[in-house]
């Protein structure tokens, strides 16, 4: 069997929070604009993860207004099980604020949320004193406020607690631990981009007085050449051996300098030690993991291969602000996902991958894009006899070319190629061909593209790519989508 490699959650999965119970991970990430929100994974050995849900899976748990912008919505989420229940707190930073929401099986249902007006800050963490069963709300900054989680008020004002290294930029994501005589306090600091680091202190009650770790930062990769970068928005797990480990977000750039990274910031795995006085110990995040005391489970991950069979949509399909049945449903035509006035994608895992659609366009407008946010899209779209190449970069909006082909379906293709071979300061991350598919399987290119202004880099924010479909106009109808990872 091979060894097992990092990242163990390719794509944009960012800020992940992770717990487990009795030989069961679960793991959360945070999901911004998009619908539905909060991809929910299981996993029973840490590396292979299953999407079994998502946490905020209809209209009354998570509302995305129409003016949600990329990048708002939903951060950073924490997860925890106390008390015989699933919790998992996190903000609304398009409306709503912080909220709670809890299960008894975490791949659903969640409940409707909580809200928590006395709770103020992004990045909520909760954790409970199991001696006197106060529950402690920690928030980015960072401050602290007690809070019963059953009603969402808060107890009392919140205070000021350790914020991390003098002089560091944006304290946040805390999560507060109590392991023996300690409660240990571990924060990101640095921001999320080449500066991002994970700190650490502790001090004898959940509010301190927290003393750091002579060590800090216990882990960042900035200033190095490391091929993942930006490490930081860390969670621990202990496994039921008794070792730690610690996931986290980080990015692989691509290209030259200063490097561009396309698929957001994605979820790693670290194993962790802890030296003779009781700090943790983290070596730069391996790209291939240590073997593993315990048997590895790979995923029965569904194929990524969808035939639009199911009655459902597979929890990994998401589009942003939201989506009703009328926009997206296969209950038109059986079989096909039948699209109007919307998109529907999932993420872009694989530096290189190959997606194609089988795509009816004869009422219609649409086809397939791949997509950095709102303003930063390459897409082929279709429409009754032509199909054409479009790309919207920021206020600039231009047809790249134009092919007529007959009336009826049409198989529309994207081939994702990551950079390779000398170091170019020039080079971009990767290229996008775009183009249709021959009944024969061979390929007619239309353009190929330079992948850098599909990048966070150029167009900023908290997400990554998403490839999917979309209608613009009219109705259409796909027969299947194909998503294939190429080495
Ligand atoms: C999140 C913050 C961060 O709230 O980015 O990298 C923000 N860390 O903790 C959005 O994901």
């Amino acid at each position: 069997m091979t060894s097992p490699t990092n990242p163990v959650l390719p794509g944009f999965h960012p800020d992940p929070s992770v717990c487990r119970v009795g030989e069961d991970y679960y793991l959360a990430c945070s999901s911004f604009e998009y619908f539905p929100g909060i991809p929910l994974f299981h996993s029973r050995d840490l590396v292979h993860w299953t999407q079994i849900g998502n946490v905020l899976d209809r209209p009354s748990q998570l509302h995305l207004p129409p003016a949600t912008r990329a990048s708002g919505g939903i951060y950073a989420p924490t997860l925890r099980y106390h008390d015989g229940r699933f919790w998992l707190i996190v903000t609304n930073v398009s409306g709503g604020g912080n909220f709670i929401v809890t299960a008894t099986d975490p791949a659903g249902p969640w409940s409707d949320p909580t809200p928590l007006p006395g709770v103020h800050g992004i990045d909520p963490d909760l954790a409970w004193d199991d001696e006197d069963g106060t529950c402690y709300c920690t928030v980015a900054g960072v401050s602290q406020v007690r809070l019963d989680p059953y009603t969402g008020q808060a107890i009392g004002e919140p205070y000021p607690i350790w914020s991390g290294s003098a002089g560091a930029k944006a304290p946040e994501a805390p999560h507060l631990y109590r392991l023996g005589e300690h409660w240990y306090l571990l924060l990101a600091e640095g921001g999320t981009e080449r500066g991002h680091a994970v700190s650490i202190a502790r001090g004898p009650t959940p509010a301190g007085p927290f003393e750091p770790c002579p060590r800090n930062p216990i882990l960042t990769h900035r200033s190095t050449d490391h091929p993942i970068q930006n490490t930081g928005h860390a969670d621990l797990v202990q496994a039921p051996d008794g070792s730690w480990w610690m996931v986290l977000l980080g990015v692989r750039p691509g290209g030259g300098t200063p490097g561009w990274h396309v698929l957001g910031r994605e979820t790693f795995l670290a194993p962790v030690r802890w030296d003779d006085d009781g700090w943790p110990v983290v070596d730069p995040v391996p790209v291939e993991l240590p073997s593993l005391n315990w048997p590895l489970h790979p995923s029965a991950e569904p194929p990524v291969r969808d035939d639009f069979d199911a009655v459902e949509l597979d929890p990994r399909w998401i589009s942003p602000r939201g989506r009703t049945v009328d926009q997206v449903t296969n209950k038109v035509r059986q079989g096909w996902l039948t699209l109007s006035s919307a998109f529907v994608g999932r993420r872009q895992q694989h530096h290189s991958c190959r997606v194609r659609t089988r795509f009816d366009a004869s009422a219609g407008t649409g086809g397939l894009a791949v997509r950095l946010d709102d303003r930063h899209q390459y897409s082929i779209e279709a429409t009754a006899g032509s199909v054409t190449v479009h790309v919207h970069l920021g206020t600039l909006r231009s047809v790249v070319t134009t092919l007529s082909v007959p009336d009826g379906p049409v198989v529309l293709r994207i081939d994702v190629t990551a950079t390779t071979g000398d170091w170019d300061p020039l080079a971009g991350p990767d290229t996008l061909t775009f183009g249709i598919e021959f009944f024969d399987g061979t390929f007619c290119a239309l353009a190929t593209l330079d992948g850098r202004y599909l990048s966070t880099e150029v167009a900023g924010g908290f997400t990554g790519r998403v490839i999917g479909l979309y209608a613009t106009g009219g109705t259409v109808h796909a027969d299947w989508f194909d998503y294939e990872p190429l080495s």
